[in-house]
């Protein structure tokens, strides 16, 4: 893990996610993954809950400034929001209002969180996004969701046209070799 933390690694197939397996409900109730499980035992759900384990109890990962702090972590819940947005777009999922019946667009939706998003690392990106020459968590969720937004949804949307401070931003990103292209081994 990025933030030095050790910890095993275990893998659920699809088989156990879709329906969750017994175990696996047993340490979430959601049936959804990732669970973090510390050697003591009560299971830690949900991510952003994952990482606030991990910044109250192991390590730090937002800046203890207060300003710099909520902005990290509303650039971690727009990240969130965006992929929310952008699975529902893979599901074929759409929101209609229950006063208009009117749908939203998911692409429209996205892309008002991202031009939010390329504004604070327009303005913010040195104090949000680096630490000492490390990235840091709030960099890692953004990277990861533009990640995913080019994987599943690049017909449909081309953020980089509007947003060049964090299509400069990732560039930076694409370099480590987390985000490298993976071929399956045959
Ligand atoms: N809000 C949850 C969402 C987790 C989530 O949707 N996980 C997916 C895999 S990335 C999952 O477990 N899907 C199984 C299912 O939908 O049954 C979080 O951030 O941890």
């Amino acid at each position: 893990m990025n933030a030095g933390v050790e910890f095993d690694w275990r893998a659920l197939s699809l088989q156990e996610l879709f329906p969750p397996s017994e175990e696996l409900q047993s340490k979430n109730p959601m049936g959804l993954v990732p669970v973090l499980e510390p050697d003591d035992g009560l299971a830690v759900i949900d991510s952003p809950e994952i990482l606030n384990y991990i910044d109250d109890w192991i390590t730090p990962l937002w800046s203890r400034e207060r300003l710099t702090g909520i902005r990290s972590r509303r650039l971690s819940a727009m990240s969130q929001g965006i992929m929310t947005y952008a699975v529902r777009e893979f599901q074929g999922l759409r929101v209609t209002s229950p006063l208009s019946g009117e749908t939203e667009s998911n692409i429209v939706l996205i892309g008002r969180v991202l031009a939010g998003v390329n504004s604070e690392i327009q303005n913010n990106a040195a104090a949000l996004c680096f630490d000492e020459n490390n990235f840091t968590q709030a960099a890692w969720d953004i990277a990861a969701t533009l990640d995913y937004l080019d994987f599943r949804m690049s017909s449909l949307l081309d953020w980089r046209g509007k947003c060049g401070p964090l299509a400069a931003f990732f560039e930076k990103f694409k370099a480590e070799r987390i985000f490298q292209d993976t071929r399956p081994v045959s």
